[in-house]
């Protein structure tokens, strides 16, 4: 008989059916008895009679059912399914390090990581990474519309594209390579070959070595670059109108994990942009916090989101032109000692850095030395702005940071499925 999917019973009300999945919970009375049975769609009430022995039965063991859908109110669903047959088709071996089926696993972020598969049975937990397909499936609809082309930039480089030495060096085959920190230098060379606007969701490398909640080794960027821009604020509108996309697809898609998680999932007007300078005036005139630095600090973030609710009611908050000592030498400069460039601020943390980058090439050599880089290691990219390259910029999200603070998490290891930090290389 073929499967049918649990979402989709109520379409089999007083039919014969047949479902696969794993026990959720068993609940056996003296005359009747109730399985759960989970799959990827979804729970049902399965009503055992009797005569159905179910004492070897064991939760997270997986069965298939075949009875007969019928209607019936419950704390799943207003249907059931009444079982004519149950067979096990693989046993559970010794009972699972976890509970599971609990509403909320009540446990430790260790705990939940060391036993992430076993985790990710839990409704709430598998969830998160139904959220993140939707958002992803969002970004890439929204680019392909805006006529995007995806790409895939090569993960082991000759040299690392945003400078500082977060860079995982390893032997290709005798020769000293890195892995990639992000698409970069890539996604630039694609706008000189003619692409014009692509974009890449990747995974990236860095080695830092804090171990902070919102620091990972590996950590997945959702990148754009396009072309014939204006300024930096071209780009802004972008991702603006992407981030609209996104949270509305979510809405209309993921309706069920919205209640499940009880994601606020933010109204987005018009996104306020504010230069650095001004954020921090801002900053000391509001809060009377001080910075002395040419970056805000985690706290600076906080307090200035605050203000971009308090003032906007907006849940983002662009700050812009930040200064050039701060900035990749590959940015656009702007003024004295300026760039066209932005992050993007969402409830408390940094989810985006972008700008405009340099697209003359003399400039572009002259911005590698000023920051001590020698513009000869990293000729093969320079030398394709010999070759006429138009105005150009991109910016790139983190996706577990962007999930997380979506879902109201303190740790970006949540919305890992299996983070990669200091002290965790498995599972
Ligand atoms: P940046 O280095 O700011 O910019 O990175 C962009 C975004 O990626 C995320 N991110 C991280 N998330 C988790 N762990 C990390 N270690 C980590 N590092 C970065 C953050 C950050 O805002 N090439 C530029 C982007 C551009 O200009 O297009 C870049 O990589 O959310």
């Amino acid at each position: 008989m073929k499967r049918i999917m649990i979402s989709r019973l109520e379409e089999s009300i007083g039919e014969k059916i047949f479902i696969q999945g794993w026990v959720h919970r068993v609940r056996i009375l003296k005359n009747i008895s109730f399985v759960i049975v989970r799959d990827r769609s979804g729970m049902v009430q399965c009503v055992v009679d009797k005569d159905i022995d179910l004492n070897n039965l064991t939760n997270e063991s997986v069965v298939e059912i075949t009875g007969v859908a019928k209607e019936g109110k419950n704390s799943l669903n207003n249907f059931e399914v009444i079982v004519k047959e149950i067979n096990v088709i693989n046993k559970v071996e010794e009972i699972l390090p976890i509970e599971v089926n609990k509403n909320s696993l009540d446990i430790s972020l260790e705990t939940l990581l060391n036993n992430r598969v076993l985790s990710l049975r839990n409704e709430k937990n598998n969830a998160i990474f139904k959220v993140q397909h939707i958002l992803l499936q969002g970004f890439r609809e929204f680019l392909s519309k805006e006529d995007f082309t995806e790409i895939f930039s090569p993960k082991i480089v000759a040299e690392g594209a945003e400078g500082g030495t977060s860079v995982f060096k390893l032997n290709y085959f005798g020769k000293e390579a890195y892995l990639s920190q992000s698409p970069q230098f890539y996604k630039q060379m694609m706008i000189a070959a003619g692409y014009e606007r692509v974009f890449e969701i990747g995974n990236f490398f860095r080695a830092e070595e804090h171990d902070t909640r919102r620091h990972l080794n590996q950590f997945t960027s959702m990148d754009i670059e396009l072309a014939f821009i204006e300024d930096e604020n071209s780009i802004m509108d972008i991702e603006e109108n992407l981030l609209k996309y996104m949270f509305n697809k979510l809405i209309n898609e993921g309706e069920g994990y919205i209640k499940l998680l009880n994601i606020d999932v933010p109204q987005i007007n018009i996104i306020p942009r504010v230069e650095f300078k001004e954020a921090l005036k801002i900053l000391k005139e509001n809060y009377g916090k001080s910075i002395n630095d040419i970056d805000l600090d985690s706290e600076g973030e906080e307090l200035i989101s605050k203000y971009a609710k308090e003032r906007f009611n907006s849940d983002f908050i662009f700050i812009t032109n930040y200064y050039r000592e701060k900035r990749p030498m590959y940015t656009m400069p702007k003024g004295k000692d300026g760039t066209k460039s932005f992050d993007l601020i969402f409830r408390g943390m940094e989810i985006t850095s972008g700008g405009q980058r340099i697209n003359d090439y003399s400039m572009l050599i002259e911005s590698f030395k000023a920051k001590g880089l020698n513009p000869e290691d990293f000729k093969s990219y320079i030398d394709i702005f010999k070759y006429g390259v138009p105005p150009h910029g991109g910016f790139a999200i983190g996706l577990e940071r962007f999930l997380a603070l979506l879902l109201g998490f303190g740790n970006v290891r949540e919305t890992t499925l299996f983070p990669r930090d200091k002290n965790r290389l498995v599972p």
